[in-house]
């Protein structure tokens, strides 16, 4: 008896807990006619401004979207605080809290010069759909919890633009000839791409990686290791090659990292990927870098995976295993433009560690190259150049 109260009294006691958390008590009352008050008859309505407000991404809408069967979306955001599978130092959980930090002074409703455009006037209804609760004590149970949203978001029925501008782009390459809504992931440790292509491959089939990274992340398991040991964020692209959720058309762009040997690229080709280094950005130009990529995954549907220590670690020293000699952010940025057109079918951004950040410069980036992946997945093609004083067309996209 005494159990059963006890029960009783700690279900209705984390009830509680979780409707004081959700929702503000609302009492029956008449409503207050604002207009006529001192702040709203005198300055207008309480607007965000880039340092305030709740923290979503870009002051997007936010909602928990695993909850909410009624928020339509076309392509939404999805924080993944995984890192457990960490060779290194740990810390992207934060990530997603970081690269929503680093986003407040943008607005994907502003333009810029380098897109001519902005996400919003493109006409996806883009939200923020806050963060998978994952275990952060059992892997297994992490990787089928994010598999788990990542599926249900997917498929969700998309909104259908907010503007004429939108354009459906996923229902002809779906295996039920719809239109599914995409996910922009930020992780998280890279280990998250795993889930994500199990739950891609189950709506499209096996499809092409673009894959930003210091490291090749396609090393087999580590000797001796079994199960679910045999997954980390430098083995889940081995794993995905081993459960048939990839092409053979896949490719890295960025790396420099140490390896064991030549053998790792021979294992590396056997998983599907074609190597750009980052030192053929100066041999051969960000031109031919963006055209071999461009060239490598044709028309077939395509995942973008960007790890952000692709980025030179004096400009995102955030991050588990940071390489020294990368790209510029501007690199990174240009190289994602040329992308623009290219059937993406989602994308994310992992391995921000903001404790080891310095005045935010990670997180801000990160967020940076988020605003250019939603504008990025809903071009035809890579944008012209500003013309200003050099007029356009003059140059080799
Ligand atoms: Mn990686």
């Amino acid at each position: 008896m005494l159990v059963s109260i006890l029960y009783v009294f700690l279900t209705l006691a984390s009830t509680h807990a979780h409707r004081e958390r959700d929702e503000f008590p609302q009492m029956p009352m008449d409503v207050v006619d604002v207009s006529t008050e001192p702040w709203t008859s005198k300055y207008g309505p309480q607007v965000d401004m880039g340092y305030t407000g709740p923290l979503s991404f870009s002051h997007l809408p936010y909602t928990r979207c695993l909850d909410d069967g009624v928020t339509r979306f076309d392509i939404a955001l999805i924080g993944m605080p995984f890192d457990t599978t960490t060779s290194y130092r740990p810390g992207a959980r934060f990530g997603p809290f970081a690269i929503r930090a680093g986003s407040r002074r943008q607005g994907t409703d502003r333009g810029t010069l380098a897109w001519g455009t902005s996400p919003g006037e493109l006409g996806a209804a883009l939200l923020d759909c806050g963060d998978v609760p994952v275990s952060a004590y059992e892997n297994g149970k992490a990787l089928s919890q994010m598999e788990a949203a990542y599926a249900t978001l997917l498929g969700r029925p998309v909104l259908g633009g907010t503007t004429a501008a939108y354009k459906s782009r996923t229902a002809a390459f779906a295996l039920d000839g719809k239109e599914h809504p995409r996910l922009v992931s930020l992780g998280g440790d890279h280990t998250i791409v795993l889930p994500i292509l199990r739950a891609l491959n189950r709506v499209y089939g096996p499809v092409s990686v673009i894959h930003f990274d210091a490291h090749l992340d396609t090393w087999a398991p580590r000797p001796g290791t079994v199960g679910q040991e045999r997954i980390d964020h430098g083995s889940f692209f081995a794993i995905a090659a081993e459960e048939g959720l990839m092409t053979n058309t896949s490719v890295h762009a960025g790396i420099r990292c140490q390896m064991n040997g030549m053998q790792d690229l021979e294992h590396d080709d056997s998983v599907g990927f074609q190597v750009i280094s980052t030192d053929d950005i100066d041999d051969y130009g960000i031109h031919q870098v963006i055209q071999k990529i461009r060239q490598r995954i044709g028309s077939s549907p395509v995942y973008l995976s960007l790890d952000i220590d692709v980025v030179d670690p004096g400009l995102a020293p955030a991050t588990g295993t940071p390489e020294p000699g990368g790209w510029t952010t501007r690199e990174v940025k240009r190289i994602l433009r040329g992308l623009s057109g290219l059937n993406f079918v989602g994308a994310d951004i992992v391995e921000v560690a903001p404790a080891y950040d310095n005045a935010d410069i990670t997180g801000i980036a990160a967020a940076d190259i988020v605003y250019d992946f939603l504008a990025m997945m809903q071009l035809d093609g890579p944008p012209v150049p500003h013309g200003g004083p050099f007029g356009e067309g003059n140059l080799v996209r």
